[in-house]
C-alpha cells in the first residue's frame, strides 16, 4: 500500500512527507471527515465510480460537522482527478479525508484550521478475492452502532469508527472475517464499514436507514436491483432472519459486494455465494468497468 503522491491542503507531497503534526484536532478527538471511493479500469479509461455522490456525502459530513471546507466541490473533484492521475493509477481506492489540524488542544474545535487530504493506493478485495467468490464468516458484534443521539450516522465522522474497530477486533479476534452491528433497539444496522442486505425468497432486504451510513454502493445495489425486477424492502429484523436467510452480503466501496455465508456459526443458505448475491456482484463489477452502458453516467473519465 504505497503511492507516488498525496495531495495535502493545494500541494501534492511525497507519500513519505505527508505528515501532520502530533498535535492536530483530528488525532486526539477523532473530529474529522472522510470518504471512500473507487476508481476503476474500463476500457474508456479509468473511471471513478459516483464521484458526485462520494463528494456530496463529504461536505453533508463536513456541515454536520461545522467544518467549513476552505475547497470547491469543483476543487475538490479535480483533486481526487489529479491525485489518481499523478500516480498513474487506473484501479485504485481513494481516501479524501478532510480534518480539523492543530491550532490549539481542547475540545473546542473552531480555533483548528479545517485541512484537507486525498490520498489514492491500489486496494484488492477488502476481504481477500476468495471473499468475493465464496463469502466470509462474520459474528453479530456484542459493540452496538451508536444511538442516533450519540453520534451521526449520516456524517462519515473519523471519531465514528471506534464503534467499527472495536467491532472488526471482536470478530477477528474470534477468527471470522467481520462483524455485524445491531442498533440500539437491537435490530440489524449494519458492518464496521458495509451496508448490509439479506435475499429470502427472492426479495432483496437492506435496514433502513435510521442508524446506518447512507451507502452509496447500497444506493446503487438497491438501483440495480429493481432494474432487474427484483423486489427490494427496508426492514427492521432481529439477528434471527439473518439466520434464516437465503442469502446475505455486505455492500459498500471498499467491500463491494461481499457474500457472507456464515452468521454465529450458522450457515447462512448453502453455505456460500448464493445465486441472487451472484447475479447482483457480476451486474455490479459490471457497472464499475463501465460493461453496462445505461449506468455510463455513473463514471467519472480521469482523462
Ligand atoms: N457503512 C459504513 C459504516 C461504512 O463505513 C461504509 C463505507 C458503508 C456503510 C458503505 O458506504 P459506501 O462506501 O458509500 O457504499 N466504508 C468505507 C471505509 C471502509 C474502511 O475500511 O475504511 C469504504 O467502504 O470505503
Amino acid at each position: 500500500m504505497e503511492a507516488e503522491k498525496i495531495w495535502m491542503d493545494g500541494k501534492l507531497v511525497n507519500w513519505n512527507d505527508a505528515k501532520v503534526h502530533v498535535l492536530t484536532h483530528a488525532l486526539h478527538y477523532g473530529s474529522g471527515v472522510f470518504e471512500g471511493i473507487r476508481a476503476y479500469k474500463t476500457e474508456q479509461g479509468t473511471a471513478v465510480f459516483r464521484l458526485k455522490d462520494h463528494v456530496d456525502r463529504l461536505f453533508n459530513s463536513a456541515k454536520i460537522l461545522r467544518m467549513d471546507i476552505p475547497y470547491t466541490k469543483e476543487e475538490i473533484t479535480k483533486a481526487i482527478k489529479e491525485t489518481i492521475k499523478v500516480n498513474k493509477l487506473d484501479s485504485c481506492y481513494i481516501r479524501p479525508l478532510v480534518y480539523r489540524g492543530f491550532k490549539k488542544l481542547g475540545l473546542n474545535p473552531f480555533t483548528c484550521p479545517v485541512q484537507v487530504m486525498i490520498a489514492a493506493w491500489e486496494w484488492g478485495a477488502y476481504l481477500g478475492e476468495e471473499a468475493l467468490a465464496k463469502g466470509i464468516k462474520a459474528i453479530i458484534s456484542s459493540w452496538q452502532r451508536s444511538h442516533i443521539n450519540s453520534t451521526s450516522a449520516k456524517a462519515k465522522i473519523c471519531g465514528n469508527y471506534i464503534n467499527s474497530i472495536f467491532a472488526n477486533m471482536e470478530a477477528v479476534e474470534s477468527g471470522v472475517e467481520e462483524a455485524i452491528l445491531l442498533d440500539s433497539n437491537g435490530y440489524v444496522a449494519e458492518g464496521p464499514g458495509e451496508n448490509i442486505f439479506w435475499v429470502k425468497d427472492g426479495i432483496v432486504f437492506t435496514p433502513p436507514l435510521t442508524s446506518v451510513l447512507e451507502g452509496i454502493t447500497r444506493k446503487t445495489v438497491i438501483k440495480i436491483a429493481s432494474d432487474m425486477n427484483f423486489k427490494i424492502k427496508e426492514e427492521f429484523i432481529a439477528r434471527d432472519v439473518l439466520y434464516l436467510a437465503d442469502e446475505a452480503f455486505f455492500a459498500g466501496s471498499a467491500a463491494e459486494l461481499t457474500p457472507i455465508r456464515e452468521i454465529d456459526h450458522h450457515s447462512i443458505g448453502s453455505g456460500s455465494r448464493g445465486p441472487v448475491s451472484k447475479q447482483l456482484q457480476e451486474k455490479l463489477f459490471n457497472v464499475f468497468k463501465g460493461k453496462e452502458k445505461q449506468y455510463n453516467a455513473w463514471l467519472d473519465f480521469v482523462t
